[in-house]
């Protein structure tokens, strides 16, 4: 096989395409080439097509046409020159990739940041070459995170991302999840799911909410002690949860976590629903609500939420769907009709 297939970003559409014929990447000598076993699907990939990708840092141009699929684990495929008979980049070992391309160089990464780098704007599937095909040319082979053993490709796949996010956003709190902490989990998807399995180590009280049917069964067995559809209609007083975390990100969340969250609560915005959202100003300031942002995580985070995997602490939600039915999970996912992760395998034809 000399071509491949892949789908991805355009920028003279706002729609999913096929690329066809696709060259197989060969490696330079300090560059391998990753045989794509797992690639997540993520609300971002729609939001790349319509809202268009994440800009590349100058002079660095943003590709007008790639490859997307930023969630990618995959295993050796061929190694440069250099790499040749290094036993950490032997054929079939297993590697999953952190998103963001960080430079290890900057102050961000020197301080354990990676994924604030101050010195990369590039990222996989988002405004460069990412999963959604068989092959994949990795330039930068810090991106590479090894697979614990125990740990799936389609797990590795998932946590760069939907199981990260969420892992990010709760170690900036975790000091505050005592056993009577009450915490409000808004959204219970791709990011959710995986943020009520980790917070449920922290021994905190956790109530989910997601108006979405046929969660509640999971959100419960994942360790949230209630689900409700609507708080409203709840035993919940206003202004009683310590810790809300939004994984949804859109007026009606922000409206709820305004509505519950108590006195000097901590509100987490995970979720990237809306591109802008109205934050209630007076009452936020007058109960000192502490707000903090999230996006993605750090590698020393993505390396350490597998080997919560490897120990069965996290389960991740993986659904997966064959590499040709593709568009149509994409519009399945706009359209809030996945539950669980979707993962395609582009090698399993
Ligand atoms: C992670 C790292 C860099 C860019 C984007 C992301 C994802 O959270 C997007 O879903
Ligand atoms: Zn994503």
């Amino acid at each position: 096989m000399s071509t491949q297939t892949g789908y991805g970003y355009d920028a003279r559409f706002k729609t999913i395409q096929k690329f066809t014929n696709l060259a197989i990447p060969q490696p330079g000598p300090d560059e391998l080439v990753l045989k794509i076993e797992a690639a997540g699907l993520c609300l971002s990939d729609p939001h790349t097509l319509i809202g268009g990708p994440i800009a590349s840092k100058p002079p660095l141009q943003t590709s007008t046409k790639f490859v997307m699929g930023h969630e990618i684990a995959g295993s050796v495929h061929q190694v440069g020159s250099q790499l040749m008979g290094d036993p950490a980049y032997a054929t079939g070992a297993r590697f999953a990739l952190q998103i963001n391309h960080a430079c290890g160089v900057c102050n961000m990464c020197r301080a354990g940041l990676d994924g604030s780098c101050q010195g990369s704007y590039q990222a996989y599937g988002l405004n460069e070459d990412g999963g959604f095909q068989q092959f994949l040319l990795i330039k930068n082979l810090r991106t590479l995170l090894p697979i614990p053993a125990g740990v799936s490709f389609e797990e590795a796949a998932v946590c760069t991302d939907s199981v990260l996010t969420p892992f990010h956003a709760i170690q900036k709190v975790r000091h505050k999840l005592q056993p009577t902490t009450k915490v409000l989990v808004q959204g219970c998807g791709g990011l959710g799911l995986n943020g009520i399995q980790i917070l449920r180590n922290y021994g905190c009280t956790i109530v989910a909410t997601d108006v979405k049917d046929g969660v509640d069964k999971i959100a419960l067995d994942y360790g949230a002690s209630e689900f409700h559809h609507d708080l409203s209609k709840s035993a919940h007083a206003s202004q009683s949860f310590d810790v809300i975390f939004d994984f949804v990100g859109v007026q009606a969340t922000v409206n709820n976590s305004d509505k519950y969250i108590k006195r000097r609560g901590t509100l987490l915005m995970v979720g990237l629903g809306k591109y802008k959202l109205v934050l209630p100003n007076y009452t936020f300031a007058y109960r000192e609500i502490e707000v903090i942002y999230n996006f993605a995580g750090n590698s020393s985070e993505q390396i350490e939420c597998m080997e919560w995997i490897a120990k069965g602490l996290i389960k991740p939600n993986v659904q997966i769907v064959d590499f040709h039915k593709l568009p149509q999970a994409l519009d399945d996912l706009v359209n809030n009709k996945v539950r669980g992760r979707v993962v395609f395998r582009p090698n399993k034809l």
